[in-house]
């Protein structure tokens, strides 16, 4: 049903994901292919930038080229609403009427590395049902677990021109992990000397430095997302960069580390299911009764509990 473009479908395999974690691995286990097909944009930025609206625009552009796209907007605040759908903040009202655009938030349901997971399990279905183009939305860097280098084929940031934000942007780590810099509402302010500044700042801080291996120089770029302008320029240098990935290699390895993360990330998972939680309420006792009366620091009172664990294991295996 959802491979053949069923959107209710796909919503509905996303909210078993999301929620039922046993689940999730049987259906992903069917649907997993080493070599994802779709192409993964991450746009990524300060907030209230403008990247729901560029994010649009895209979603027009890429239409217009016949692919299907799929969208997914990481919002902190699902963290609180339960994975509430923040349609009223996504502007894309307009697709409703698409059957080839899918439009989803990510829910956490709260732990660590929540929604790096949800992200990687939901572009993992989309590309299996025949999403050509994933878009993911997230706010700035640091500011969730996630980070976008390690989801996207292909990163887009997105500033605004004005006093202090690009210094801001580039104090929180965020230019540099642009593969494409975007100056949004150019239409407002001046937006050249955000483009100059940003320009130079490139230069001297991401070229022949963190991009020297694969010698591409991030291009900048000014689009008004309400009128469409400048679109069409960043949609030839999304392409244009994941051919040069392409060729150099580096889209290949990048994929390589993300999946080296997603390993990590699933382990962590599964050590903290299999081995930490059920034996969460017995370390809770062994702290009240024993730790504190012993006075011991949280470091040593972990390495006790590491113990208990090891200890644990080693008690399985001689039962088995
Ligand atoms: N003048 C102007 N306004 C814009 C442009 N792009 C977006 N906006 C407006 O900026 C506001 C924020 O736009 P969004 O697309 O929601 O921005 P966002 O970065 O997705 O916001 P968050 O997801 O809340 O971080 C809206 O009121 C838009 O209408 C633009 O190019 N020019
Ligand atoms: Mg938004």
């Amino acid at each position: 049903m959802a491979k053949g473009g069923d959107r209710r479908a796909l919503g509905k395999l996303l909210t078993i994901i999301e929620n039922e974690p046993s689940k999730a691995v049987e259906i992903l286990s069917k649907v997993y292919r080493l070599d994802r097909e779709a192409n993964v944009v991450g746009v990524s930025g300060i907030p209230g930038a403008g990247k729901s609206s560029l994010i649009s625009q895209l979603i027009l552009q890429f239409r217009k080229m016949k692919k299907r796209v799929g969208v997914l907007a990481i919002d902190p605040s699902s963290t609180f609403t339960k994975g509430a759908i923040m349609g009223d903040r996504i502007r894309m009202g307009s697709f409703e009427n698409d059957p080839e655009v899918f439009v989803r938030s990510v829910a956490t349901r709260g732990q660590t590395g929540g929604v790096a997971r949800s992200t990687r399990d939901a572009i993992r279905l989309m590309d299996a049902v025949g999403y050509q183009v994933i878009i993911v939305e997230t706010v700035g860097a640091g500011q969730l677990d996630i980070d976008i280098q390690k989801i996207a084929d292909v990163a887009l940031v997105v500033l605004i021109p004005g006093a202090g934000d690009i210094i801001q942007a580039s104090k929180a780590g965020l230019i540099e992990i642009g593969d494409i810099v975007v100056v949004n509402k150019a239409d407002l302010i001046e937006a050249n000397l955000a483009v100059q500044e940003l320009r130079t700042w490139i230069s001297f801080n991401v070229n022949g430095k963190v991009n020297s291996a694969n010698s591409w120089k991030p291009p900048v770029l000014k689009t008004n997302s309400m009128t469409g302008d400048g679109v069409k320029d960043i949609i030839t240098s999304i392409l244009r960069y994941l051919e040069h990935a392409k060729k150099t290699g580096s889209f290949h390895k990048r994929r390589e580390e993300q999946e080296y993360w997603e390993v990590l990330d699933r382990l962590n998972m599964v050590l903290w299911d299999k081995v930490i939680e059920p034996v969460t309420q017995e370390y809770k006792k062994v702290i009240k009764d024993g730790l504190w009366k012993k006075n011991l620091s949280p470091y040593s009172a972990a390495n006790y509990l590491f113990e208990l664990i090891q200890k644990e294991i080693g008690d399985a295996k001689t039962t088995k």
